[in-house]
C-alpha cells in the first residue's frame, strides 16, 4: 500500500498538472544562460516575478534576490517567513536570513526580532560593516542603526496557533508542501553575475535562540561566481550538518549536473537519517553559470519556481522516497 502511494507521487511529480507543473526532466534538459532566477516553494512564483523587474530590465541579481524575498517577508500570509512567521514556544518571532554575491561578498542575520526584512539587514551587514554575521541583540542594535524601524511581527493568527500548540508542545515540526517554508533565491543576471538570498522564521515552535540553515552561508545558501549556486529548505539542522548548499556547489565544480549534485547531498542526508526518514524533508535547488538548473528533496512534495524570459513555471522535484 505504502509503497503503491510512492509509485504515485513519483509518477505524478513527473506530470504536467493544470496548476503549471512541469517536470524536473525537463528542467534537465533546459540550457540557457540568463536572466533566470529560480526560488523554493509555490511562494517562489510570486517571488519570481518580482525579482524579474530588476531581472528582466539587465539589473543586477543581488538587487533582484533581495527584491525578490523581501516581497514574502512583507506577506503576513506566508507563514514561515518574516512578517506573520510562527513564533518560536516563547511566543516570540525570530528570523534568519543572509545574502551573498558571485564576489563571495557575504552579509547574515540570526534569531532576530521585530524587523520585517531581515535580508535588507543581512544586505547592510555585508555592505556596512566589517564583519559578516549578526545575532540576536545585536543584529537588532545593528538594524536600527542602519535606520531600519521596529515592527511587531506577530500576528493574530499565529499568536492563536501557537497558543493552540502550547495545549499539547508537541515539537514535531512538519516541513513540506502544507506549509512551504524558507524562501531561498537564486539567480543569475543578464551579465553573467549570481547571487543568492535566503529568509525564513525558522521552524514553527522552536526553542527560543536555535538558528537552522538559513542565515548560515554555506548551509542554507552558497554562491560560487566561478560554478554556481545552490539553496536549501527543510530541516535547518540536517542541512547545516552536511554544509548543504557549499557541498552542491563544489559537487557541481566537479562535473556534476545541478541536479546531480542535489541529489548527491540528499543521498548524505538519507544515509545518517534512513531509519526516521519519514520525519525529514530537506529540498535544495541549484543554479550554474550556463543557466542550467536542477533540485532533489528527500520527501516528495517539494517544488521550486523558474522564471526566465519565456515563462514561470512551478517545477516539481525529483525526491529520495
Ligand atoms: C530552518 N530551513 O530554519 C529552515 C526552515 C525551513 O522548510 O526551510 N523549513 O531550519
Amino acid at each position: 500500500m505504502a509503497s503503491n502511494r510512492r509509485q504515485f507521487l513519483k509518477l505524478s511529480a513527473l506530470s504536467v498538472t493544470a496548476a503549471g507543473l512541469t517536470s524536473g526532466l525537463l528542467a534537465q534538459s533546459e540550457t540557457k544562460k540568463g536572466p533566470i532566477v529560480l526560488s523554493t516553494w509555490n511562494f517562489g512564483l510570486k517571488a519570481n516575478e518580482e525579482a524579474w523587474k530588476i531581472l528582466g530590465k539587465g539589473g543586477f541579481a543581488l538587487d533582484a534576490v533581495e527584491a525578490g524575498v523581501k516581497l514574502v517577508e512583507a506577506d503576513p500570509t506566508e507563514r514561515s517567513v518574516g512578517y506573520g512567521g510562527r513564533p518560536d514556544r516563547d511566543g516570540i518571532v525570530t528570523l534568519d536570513a543572509c545574502i551573498m554575491d558571485d564576489q563571495l561578498h557575504i552579509g547574515s542575520v540570526a534569531a532576530l526580532e521585530n524587523i520585517m526584512h531581515p535580508v535588507s539587514v543581512a544586505r547592510a551587514v555585508m555592505e556596512k560593516s566589517p564583519h559578516v554575521m549578526f545575532v540576536g541583540d545585536g543584529a537588532l542594535q545593528f538594524a536600527l542603526s542602519q535606520g531600519f524601524e521596529k515592527t511587531n511581527l506577530l500576528t493574530p493568527e499565529s499568536e492563536a496557533e501557537w497558543k493552540e500548540w502550547l495545549k499539547k508542545s508537541e515539537y514535531k515540526p512538519k516541513v513540506n508542501i502544507e506549509n512551504h517554508d524558507t524562501i531561498g533565491m537564486i539567480a543569475l543576471d543578464a551579465q553573467g553575475r549570481l547571487s543568492g538570498a535566503c529568509t525564513t522564521s525558522g521552524m514553527a515552535f522552536k526553542m527560543h535562540g536555535r538558528v537552522g540553515d538559513s542565515p548560515i552561508i554555506g548551509a542554507g545558501l552558497y554562491v560560487d561566481g566561478e560554478v554556481g549556486a545552490a539553496t536549501a529548505t527543510g530541516h535547518g539542522e540536517e542541512v547545516i550538518r552536511i554544509a548543504g548548499c557549499h557541498l552542491v556547489v563544489e559537487l557541481m565544480r566537479q562535473g556534476r549536473t545541478p541536479e546531480e549534485a542535489c541529489k548527491e547531498a540528499v543521498a548524505r542526508v538519507y544515509k545518517r537519517q534512513k531509519h526516521r526518514i519519514n520525519e525529514i524533508q530537506v529540498g535544495f535547488i541549484a543554479l550554474n553559470t550556463a543557466g542550467e538548473h536542477g533540485a532533489f528533496c528527500v520527501q516528495p512534495g517539494f517544488s521550486y519556481a523558474r522564471m526566465d524570459a519565456q515563462s514561470n513555471v512551478l517545477i516539481n522535484s525529483g525526491s529520495q522516497i
